[in-house]
């Protein structure tokens, strides 16, 4: 049956008689019955894949791709007048992630799907999600992100648990939302809800009663945990999560015919980071319920589980205090500390301790009980192995290894840029949509200047399309013959924004003095600060205040354009991502796990300016100095640094005159007149006397770096060489392939 044909029994009426809502809802259930013809017929082993996030972005175009229906569902469309682009609108992007970890999940989902592996996500459905950004006042401020709705991916199943918290229980519900395939079979992505939660209860923006559990456990992703209750309550949803999930995969594996002795024969869990850490005490607790001992649980579930470790900031690394676990979850507490009391009789070393201090160490636990620990990133991953978590390395060297990331090709080149991909399709055929090193044959036109041109072409539509966008949905305008220069990610110090906007105002002091860019300049900008987070949120201050300035002053603005763009979110990056001449990966050598924007961008033909972290040192092997531009302290001088603690921003502010004049102009009275005092006044002195991040002591190489970058920019035909040459490359950084390594050494499927 066609769309139409469907549609036509569903509405009783054609297509073009139909409303764009009909359409869509019509589309929705089309999609939906689709997917569940193509149910992977499971075989015995499956993965679960556990994660608080699940940043998916809007579906409907992607699975009719991966359905192989979009050109006859557009064609359908266009045949009765009506366009998908417009159809697509009406769906809300759910809002389930924060950043590259969420993310990340996403893009394993579609390639665990593609390559017809037997796996399944497990999450939370939050209602409000994360939270929308909106910006007043040049701040950001925060409110409720609602986006289910009667009709949505999200299908209610029967499926029913309880959850025993501390002092009461609740009663979950499953809802399934499909993961289709690139052209292969469909998988679930489960998310846990439960009945109970009132959305009423939030008032003033995302202000919530914090200790009203049974009516908060999935009103948002990540609430405040600037006090007591907010990180209470994060306990409270993560055992929620882990629960539904243990009990969901024992279920199946004894519907499989797991005598539960067998329990690693059916499943395999991936922890992604330690949010879903507590699924192993879970797991030990259920087991003995229905009937092992003790030393019988966890010895079968200690071949379950595996961790992903995605951030080396030791204030990322979970711990939780005890009395929040006996409040929320005593009957985990026994567990937890026999497997403590296991590790402590045989390693005395506190460091490596699940106990410390009063506080549960989840990573300890993932790696003791764990099958397998890896990094994000080839230098991630050594740096945990011979740094952070070196203790553990030594114990356990043979659970160590990398899977360094990916992205889908699917939705990151295939949706996001159908130019990109037709021409690249033209030059060598459809075989890099399946096998994605394919794309290496792009290397053979790079001295061919008529193609060359055709990927300069390609670059300059997607700057017209981003261009009328943002026109259109935030009101911006931007120049597309400007150089568009692209920073998106979590607003984070270690990201190191901050530097970014030192630039800009480089920038801005230099054209002031006359020395005028050869062409105009447009930075980017796309960032939520997490709501608690005072510093991150004083930088978004600061950058809309430059943003602001730069736009009023008429001897700038015709060479400089400072645009933060507002909700920074999955649809937004499908649009900025394919448009982008320049990218942003300054982040602090080794801070930056692995980032997965960087992959993106350089499928679509942008060139990186980066520091010697995370994939960008895989990048950079790839394409080689002439076609990325690396710039900075590498990692091994910036951990010998704080190993010393001889860092002192202040010294270099002193002798850096170029540097003092710019820091000093985030407390201008230029800046004042549209800014905050307080926020600026914090910034400033936060960078003058501590600077954590060691933005100082890179400030002259990144500016220095990037006046060449822009300088090759203006040697177009060269400058289209990068791009291919960038593309050519990208095939590793495929999340099939990241897939394949997971299955082929932890999974097994
Ligand atoms: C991110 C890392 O910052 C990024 O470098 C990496 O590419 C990504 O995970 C996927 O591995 N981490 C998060 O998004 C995050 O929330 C909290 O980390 C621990």
């Amino acid at each position: 049956m066609t769309a139409n044909e469907y549609i036509k029994v569903r509405f009783g009426r054609h297509m073009d008689q139909c409303t764009n809502e009909e359409i869509y809802i019509g589309l929705l259930e089309y999609v939906k019955d689709k997917a569940k013809d193509r149910e992977i017929k499971g075989g015995k082993k499956k993965l679960y894949y556990i994660s608080a996030e699940f940043l998916i972005g809007k579906l409907l175009s992607n699975n009719l791709i991966n359905l192989g229906l979009y050109d006859e569902v557009k064609a359908e469309l266009e045949a009765c007048g009506k366009s998908l682009a417009e159809i697509e609108e009406i769906e809300v992007e759910p809002s389930l992630g924060n950043g590259g970890l969420g993310r990340l999940a996403a893009c394993f989902l579609d390639s665990i799907a593609t390559l017809g592996l037997n796996g399944d996500g497990v999450g939370l459905a939050y209602h409000m999600g994360l939270f929308k950004q909106v910006f007043e006042n040049n701040l950001q401020n925060e409110v409720p992100n609602p986006w289910m709705s009667e009709h949505s991916w999200m299908t209610k199943t029967d499926k029913t648990y309880k959850v025993d918290f501390g002092g009461f229980n609740v009663q979950s519900r499953m809802y399934d939302i499909d993961v289709t395939g690139y052209d292969s079979v469909s998988t679930k992505l489960h998310l846990f809800d439960v009945e109970t939660v009132d959305e009423s209860i939030i008032k003033d923006g995302i202000n919530f009663d914090k200790g009203e559990f049974t009516k908060n456990l999935t009103l948002f992703l990540y609430p405040d945990d600037s006090d007591d209750n907010g990180r209470l309550l994060r306990v409270y949803q993560q055992y929620f999560m882990v629960s539904n999930a243990a009990q969901l995969i024992l279920d199946e594996a004894v519907e499989k015919g797991s005598n539960l002795y067998d329990l690693a024969d059916y499943a395999v869990i991936q922890i992604n980071d330690t949010h879903p850490s507590m699924v192993i005490p879970e797991l030990i607790r259920l087991l003995q319920i229905r009937g092992l001992t003790m030393d019988e649980a966890i010895d079968v579930v200690s071949k379950c589980t595996a961790y992903t470790n995605h951030t080396i900031l030791a204030e990322a690394l979970e711990k939780w205090p005890i009395h929040f676990m006996m409040k929320a979850v005593p009957q985990l507490m026994p567990i937890i500390r026999e497997l403590h009391n296991r590790i402590a009789k045989k390693v005395s070393d506190p460091d490596v301790a699940i106990i410390k201090d009063d506080l549960v160490h989840m990573a300890h636990m993932d790696i003791h009980y764990g099958i397998s620990i890896n990094g994000v990133a080839a230098l991630h991953t050594e740096i945990l192995k011979e740094t952070e978590l070196n203790k553990f390395y030594k114990l356990y060297p043979e659970k160590f290894n990398n899977k360094t990331n990916g992205i889908t090709f699917r939705r990151w080149l295939l949706y996001c840029n159908p130019e990109l991909a037709k021409l690249i399709e033209e030059l060598i055929g459809p075989g890099f949509k399946k096998d994605a090193t394919e794309l290496k044959k792009l290397e053979q036109f790079m001295n061919d200047d008529a193609v060359v041109q055709k990927f300069l072409d390609v670059k300059n539509t997607r700057k017209t399309v981003l261009k009328n966008y943002l026109a259109k949905t935030q009101g911006i305008e931007i120049d597309d013959n400007s150089v568009y220069d692209i920073q998106i990610k979590r607003l984070h110090e270690y990201k190191r924004q901050q530097m970014n906007a030192l630039y800009v105002i480089n920038k801005y002091f230099e054209i002031k003095e006359g020395k005028k860019p050869a062409r105009p300049i447009t930075v980017i900008f796309g960032a939520k600060a997490a709501p608690a987070y005072v510093i991150a949120k004083d930088i978004i201050h600061l950058i809309l205040c430059l943003q602001e300035i730069i736009a009023k002053d008429p001897e700038v603005s015709p060479y400089l354009k400072v645009v933060m763009v507002e909700n920074y979110n999955v649809t937004l990056a499908e649009k900025l991502i394919p448009a982008c001449d320049i990218h942003e990966q300054i982040s602090l050598a080794s801070k930056e796990a692995s980032g997965t924007s960087n992959m993106k961008f350089m499928l679509n033909g942008a060139v990186a300016i980066g520091t010697m972290d995370g994939a960008n040192v895989e990048m950079h092997d790839f394409v080689g100095d002439d076609n990325i531009y690396i710039f900075g302290e590498d990692s091994d001088t910036v951990i010998k640094r704080y190993a010393d603690a001889s860092y002192v921003s202040r010294d270099y502010y002193e002798k850096d005159a170029n540097l003092k004049k710019c820091v000093d102009f985030i407390v201008s009275d230029k800046l004042m007149e549209v800014g905050q005092k307080e926020n600026l006044e914090r910034l400033y002195n936060e960078l003058l006397n501590k600077d954590w991040f060691m933005t100082f002591p890179d400030f002259k190489d990144y500016c220095e770096t990037k006046e060449k970058a822009y300088k090759e920019f203006e040697n177009r035909t060269e400058w289209g060489r990068k791009m291919i040459k960038n593309i050519a490359n990208a095939g590793f950084f495929s999340s099939d392939r990241t897939i394949a390594q997971y299955n082929e050494d932890i999974w097994k499927l």
